[in-house]
């Protein structure tokens, strides 16, 4: 059977990621690959739904850190069974904006549950479905604060819980992806995301293309 690549992009917000996904995506298309793209919480409609109590929802201020960590799971439950495990079992690339690290992340380091615990809710809910390759890119808080600033200043706003809490909490998250990314650089690659968008794209292509299966063509 084809078998497909997972990629997953992780951060804290604004480092780029779907920027670098849809650059990413571009070039693979146009060298014949099918490609998926997806994000997290969210990719599939009971996903979105879920995504939606998690970030918008009225009624979401009271929610706990242990709901909050089986939600994100519930979501990638469904997401690694509904899309992922048949895209890549039919030889797609896959795309995923954010997966189980940013649990450890912000569930996990942010939000200070017991990092076993989280583990044994992210292994029930992927199972033996695991990422081939993720970059993690990284930005300055400074950096992060302002994209998102100059971004926000162009949309109208929406309420989002998770932006909501202290900075504290940004900073242990930031703390627990570098934390992430060293304990397996084998598969979690550092990325300087602070640099301009094509200059990171270039540094993502160098460790994409020699991961790439041969595409046919007859
Ligand atoms: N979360 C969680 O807690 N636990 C979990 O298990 C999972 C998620 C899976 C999802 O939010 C939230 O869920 C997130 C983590 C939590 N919470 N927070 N806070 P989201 O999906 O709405 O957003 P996000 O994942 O945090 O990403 P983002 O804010 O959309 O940013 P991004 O995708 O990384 O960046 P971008 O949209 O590509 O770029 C942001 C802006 O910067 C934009 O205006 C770009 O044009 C600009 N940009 C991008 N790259 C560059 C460069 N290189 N130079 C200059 N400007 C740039």
């Amino acid at each position: 059977m084809s078998k497909g690549l997972f990629i997953t992009f992780e951060g804290t917000e604004g480092c780029g990621k779907s920027t670098q996904i849809k650059l990413l995506a571009e070039h693979l298309q146009a060298i014949g690959h099918r490609v998926r793209t997806l994000r997290e919480p969210g990719g599939t409609p009971i996903g979105e739904e879920i995504r939606h109590t998690l970030k918008h929802s009225h009624a979401n201020t009271a929610m706990t850190a242990e709901a909050e960590l089986l939600l994100m799971n519930a979501s990638r439950a469904q997401l690694v069974r509904e899309i992922i495990r048949p895209a890549l079992a039919a030889g797609e690339m896959v795309l995923s904006d954010r997966f189980y690290d940013s649990t450890t992340a912000y569930q996990g380091y942010g939000r200070e549950l017991d990092l076993n615990q989280v583990k044994s809710v992210i292994d029930f809910a992927v199972g033996e479905t695991r990422p081939n390759l993720t970059l993690f890119l990284h930005v300055p808080s400074e950096v992060s604060a302002e994209r998102l600033r100059s971004r926000q200043s162009t949309l109208p706003f929406v309420r989002d819980r998770i932006e909501e809490a202290d900075r504290k909490f940004f900073e242990r998250v930031a703390h627990g992806f570098g934390v992430i990314a060293a304990g397996e650089p084998q598969r979690v690659k550092f990325i300087n995301g602070a640099r301009p968008a094509d200059v990171v794209c270039a540094s993502i292509w160098e460790i994409v293309q020699p991961l790439l299966p041969k595409v046919g063509r007859w």
